[in-house]
């Protein structure tokens, strides 16, 4: 069985969605980074990086989100989670998730992990100052020029759409309006209503 360690308001939401959708046999533990679990001794044996997720299989810890949705799409291929018999598609799916890894998820990080970056106190008033610009460019982005419609890779549901989600719950606290880009706030709608993101909403507040 699978085990997915998540803390919630997290970009671990992704692949607990994507579990769901898949139809996996898993199981999910919550962490507390209000009591720093993440960087506890037996979690750090889990994931040295000290973040979330991690997925636990039989053949071991996977971490990155990235990765971790392209394993589960090809792993359960009959939820049809990606393109996985075209090698272009699927690039193309893997270039839009590592966008959100890599510069969409590391822009938002600037709120709360500034010190990662920088040490004197005006740096990080500087860094969360800029949180509304670099998010919503990257949203605008999106909107504009990746985002296919209905869904974010045109007409078939992938991982793509769990993980903008994902990122998507950030906007409201990183003062960026979703409706600026009306597309991207009807999938937040239509994502919001699927059985699965319900089912992992409520399995987070209990
Ligand atoms: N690149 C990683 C990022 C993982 C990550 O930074 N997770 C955050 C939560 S969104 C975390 O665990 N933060 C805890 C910390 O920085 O102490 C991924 O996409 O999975």
């Amino acid at each position: 069985m699978l085990k997915l360690y998540y803390a919630t308001g997290t970009c671990a939401l992704a692949t607990y969605i994507t579990l769901e959708e898949a139809g996996a046999d898993y199981a999910a533990e919550r962490l507390s980074f209000k009591t720093n679990q993440q960087n506890s001794a037996e979690y750090l044996a889990i994931n040295p990086k000290g973040r979330v997720p991690a997925l636990v299989t039989d053949r071991g810890v996977l971490t990155e989100t990235p990765a971790m949705l392209a394993y589960l799409a090809q792993t359960f291929p009959k939820a049809k989670l990606a393109p996985l018999d075209d090698p272009f598609d699927f690039a193309q799916v893997q270039s839009f998730n590592s966008y959100l890894c890599s510069t969409v998820h590391i822009n938002h990080a600037h709120k709360m992990r500034g010190a990662r970056w920088a040490s004197e106190e005006s740096s990080f008033a500087d860094m969360k100052a800029m949180i509304p610009k670099t998010m919503g460019a990257c949203f605008s982005l999106i909107e504009q020029k990746m985002y296919k419609g209905p869904w974010v890779m045109g007409e078939q549901y992938t991982i793509c759409d769990p993980y903008l989600y994902t990122l998507s719950t950030w906007l409201e606290g990183d003062s960026v309006d979703i409706n600026a880009t009306p597309k991207i706030a009807d999938h937040f709608k239509r994502m919001s209503d699927r059985p699965a993101v319900r089912k992992v909403m409520d399995a987070q507040k209990a």
